[in-house]
């Protein structure tokens, strides 16, 4: 079964009639690839420059896939760097806490750096003076990685008037060295918290707001001027706004364990109607060990900001339970169509402070007669905070069925 033929040099080469049936896998593939190149109609060459085209286009493909999933990677990391640079560039004056940031790293967790602000504070009755020294390590918020920064500086809970500072125009860094002065007596200075507001200024869009800074006033040793550097914090969102004020009356028995409050009147209200009006009405609830225990509303007053309303609640609570009892006062807007909305609220109780603390401890202090005192809304996330706060620390599991 052997055939021979002669190749040109003359050298025979041997195929057999079985040889088809004993060539390995890679020549029949090339033969059946020849075969394939046969039967279409364009030259090899064109066929080739295609089959090149595909591979690369496909590589390419990969390459961009690979390239955005390193770069997303080495975003996150890249901002530390650069934050622990502008951080090691600050004031001398601060402790080594507030400057390093790596000692930071585990508070922040994911939160976002926002920059610090070096303010100082002096009381000399009835003037208090808040220094606006420099901020650094600002976030950009314009194209070019700069902002134009500017502070706002107001107290809580009385609405004081708003200062602000000049704009520094394409800074991350700016000095400010502005000092503006309130007129506060010491008893209202001790229930107030300085707001500091830092905001990028836009010429024709909304400012933004970078961060913010608030001091609690009651605990300052007023004997030596502060200065200080301070992280810049996430705002809240419900700040700026005046959400209104609320007269109760409270009364407490002992003998009979008997809780009267008086809702008496509301003014200035935030408006939540178009028109500039809201229908308000209060709610009061009683919370006993950190749950909601009773409740009663007032009716509702319609198209007003300044409610009168003059409507008594008697609760029984024991002289034991009033220890422990929290009286939470929310003022909601009645809408016919949609959902009522909360405008403010406030809670009183042993564990309440400043204004409210006071009222409450006046009441005890004074029993069967009726108190009387107007109290600032806050906004509702600021008081479910706060008394959501002290669940976790004292009540770890709570009841949902109460
Ligand atoms: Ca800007
Ligand atoms: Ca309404």
């Amino acid at each position: 079964m052997l055939s021979k033929t002669s190749s040109p040099k003359g050298s025979v080469t041997r195929s057999t009639s079985k040889g088809i049936g004993t060539t390995t896998p890679t020549n029949a593939a090339l033969v059946f690839i020849n075969q394939l190149l046969n039967k279409i109609p364009l030259p090899r060459w064109a066929i080739y420059t295609i089959f090149a085209a595909i591979v690369l286009l496909f590589l390419v493909c990969i390459i961009c896939i690979c390239a955005k999933c390193c770069c997303k990677g080495k975003k996150k990391k890249k901002k530390k760097p650069d934050d622990e640079v502008k951080l090691q560039g600050l004031n001398g004056s601060t402790t080594a806490a507030l400057v390093q940031p790596g000692m930071h790293d585990g508070d922040y967790g994911s939160a976002k750096l926002r920059g610090r602000l070096l303010y100082s504070l002096e009381y000399k009755a009835p003037e208090l003076t808040v220094g606006i020294k420099q901020a650094s390590a600002l976030t950009a918020m314009d194209l070019g990685g700069t902002s134009d920064p500017y502070v706002k500086i107001y107290l809580t809970p009385h609405k004081s008037k708003t200062f602000e500072t000049k704009v520094y125009r394409k800074s991350l860094n700016p000095v400010f060295d502005e000092h503006f002065k309130f007129q506060i007596d010491k008893a209202e200075l001790n229930e107030s918290t300085i707001v500091m507001k830092v905001f990028d200024f836009n010429r024709f869009s909304k400012h933004d707001i970078l961060g913010e800074l608030k001091i609690k006033l009651d605990t300052i040793d007023w004997n030596h001027v502060i200065e200080e550097w301070k992280d810049l914090s996430e705002p809240s969102k419900y700040e700026d706004e005046i959400l209104g004020e609320i007269c109760l009356s409270l009364r407490y028995v002992p003998t009979s364990g008997k809780l009267t409050v008086v809702i008496l009147e509301a003014k200035n209200l935030k408006s939540m109607d178009p028109g500039g009006f809201s229908d308000p009405y209060v709610k009061v609830h009683l919370v006993l060990d950190k749950k909601k225990w009773k409740r009663k509303k007032t009716c509702v007053k319609k198209s007003t900001l300044n409610p009168y309303f003059n409507e008594s609640f008697t609760f029984d609570v024991s002289f034991e339970q009033i220890q422990r009892v929290q009286l939470v006062i929310s003022v909601w807007d009645h809408d016919k169509l949609t959902r009522n909305d909360a405008i403010g609220k406030i809670f009183l109780g042993c564990d309440a402070t400043g204004n409210q603390l006071r009222h409450w401890a006046d009441m005890l202090s004074n029993p069967r007669r009726p108190m009387a005192q107007w109290h600032h809304l806050l906004s509702n996330e600021q008081v479910d905070s706060t008394l959501q706060l002290k669940h976790t620390i004292r009540i770890p599991i709570i009841n949902k069925n109460i």
